[in-house]
């Protein structure tokens, strides 16, 4: 109590002293007191979980450091790429929705990694479709006109895509390539994702080479090397040798991908396995720049959309594929108590009976399920408890 009687007191007298504000508490203390938070330095990275918090963060001018660095990444990919994975893995925190379903995410999203004198602003962005198949199937206009604008800012573009899908790894999607030829001399990164489900290093080999043309770095590829049976060749070895050596390289399809790619990194989003490097990769061509954000800042999501994108992205997961598209979410309550815990109640609207049924489940299982898993994803954005209450309702004609 006295203490928090002299940090007060102390606001009150020394308005223009550098405030260091290390938790949720001492925002709202800032808050309260109507300091100006964009001349203090709040140095612990938050996801807001109030509207208040979340504008006072984006009001938030930055406090640049020495020598400021920054990079703006657009992720770039097919819908299940693992885009929403990487962003996640990359940042070390779960900010962005991610589902086995295709077009979770419905909109760019931000996310902000501040290490050090540098900033990197990644830009998740939805699947990419064709606006004919979004018309098709009635997709929100910001899922075909994401990437495009994602990409018209960017320093590198990043292409994810996913080896473990044998229809689409071997070729370049042609909106991706298109995007790529409308700005030919962004910096550009081939990312192989999911090598936990494609175990052959020829297969990905094979794979890296039709995206790349045979060419990484304005070099050839090497072919790959005949080898004894069961001798181990590192894959690292291998693009070691691609930055180093020239090689004659017969010449691949040129249809399949893109030739001016600087490096190619084998990953797994999910398990985490060659993120690092390319974190590291992402840290060292950083340009010397001013920081956009706030170093507080980890992603320009509103508390709402966090809450549901986190109630979308379970019943992805867990209803046929139609249905999650034609719901509606309506907060009806939202209250962080005295103990800091975040209450929410939101309403699931469908549009058809039927669907109230399906949702609900057995005894309320299904409904029962999304609640406890969306809302364990929310507190793992917030970093705070989480009570979620879910309420299925009917109503036509939404
Ligand atoms: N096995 C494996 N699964 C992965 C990996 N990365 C992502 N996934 C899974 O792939 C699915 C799609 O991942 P997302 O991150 O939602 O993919 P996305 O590209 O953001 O998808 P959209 O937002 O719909 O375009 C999820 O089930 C992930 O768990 C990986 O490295 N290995
Ligand atoms: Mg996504």
């Amino acid at each position: 109590m006295v203490l928090v009687g002299e940090i007060v007191a102390g606001l009150q007298k020394c308005s223009r002293t550098l405030f260091y504000c290390t938790n949720r508490k001492g925002l709202k203390l800032l808050h309260r007191f109507n300091v100006n938070f964009s001349s203090k330095a709040a140095t612990e990275k938050s996801v807001p979980n109030t509207l208040d918090e979340y504008k006072d963060q984006l009001r938030c001018s930055p406090v640049q450091p020495n020598d400021p660095r920054l990079l703006k990444v657009s992720i770039l990919g097919e819908p299940n790429a693992g885009k929403s994975t990487l962003t996640n893995s990359l940042l070390g925190w779960r900010v962005c929705s991610v589902s086995r379903k295709v077009h979770t995410t419905r909109r760019n999203t931000a996310a902000v990694l501040t290490e050090g004198n540098t900033q990197i602003v990644f830009l998740d962005t939805p699947g990419l479709v064709t606006p004919d198949h979004g018309k098709k199937h009635h997709l929100d206009s910001t899922l075909t006109t994401g990437p495009s604008k994602s990409v018209q800012h960017a320093d590198t573009i990043l292409v994810v895509v996913d080896v473990s899908n044998k229809w689409t790894r071997n070729h370049l999607d042609p909106g991706i390539l298109k995007l790529l030829h409308r700005y030919p001399n962004k910096d550009c990164v081939l990312v192989l994702n999911k090598i936990d489900l494609l175990q052959s290093k020829q297969k990905l080999l094979e794979v890296s080479r039709s995206l790349t043309m045979g060419k990484v770095g304005g070099k050839d590829m090497p072919a790959f090397p005949s080898r004894r049976k069961n001798q181990k060749i590192s894959l690292n070895s291998l693009f070691k040798v691609t930055e180093d050596k020239l090689e004659e390289n017969n010449k691949v399809d040129t249809e399949t991908g893109w030739p001016n790619f600087s490096r190619v990194f084998m990953i797994s989003a999910l398990d985490g396995n060659g993120v690092a490097d390319l974190k590291t990769y992402f840290l060292e061509t950083a340009h010397p720049s001013s920081w956009l954000y706030h170093c507080s800042m980890v992603t320009d999501q509103s508390p709402l959309e966090v809450v549901q994108m986190a109630v979308r992205e379970k019943i992805l997961e867990y209803l046929p594929k139609e249905i999650p598209y034609n719901l509606n979410l309506d907060i009806e309550m939202w209250e962080v108590d005295d103990a800091g815990v975040l209450k929410v109640a939101m309403s699931v609207i469908c549009p058809r009976r039927g669907l109230v049924k399906i949702l609900i489940g057995h005894r309320g299982r299904m409904i029962s399920r999304i609640a406890e898993e969306a809302k364990q994803a929310v507190a793992n954005t917030f970093h705070c408890d989480v009570s979620l209450k879910l309420i299925v309702k009917y109503k036509e004609d939404q």
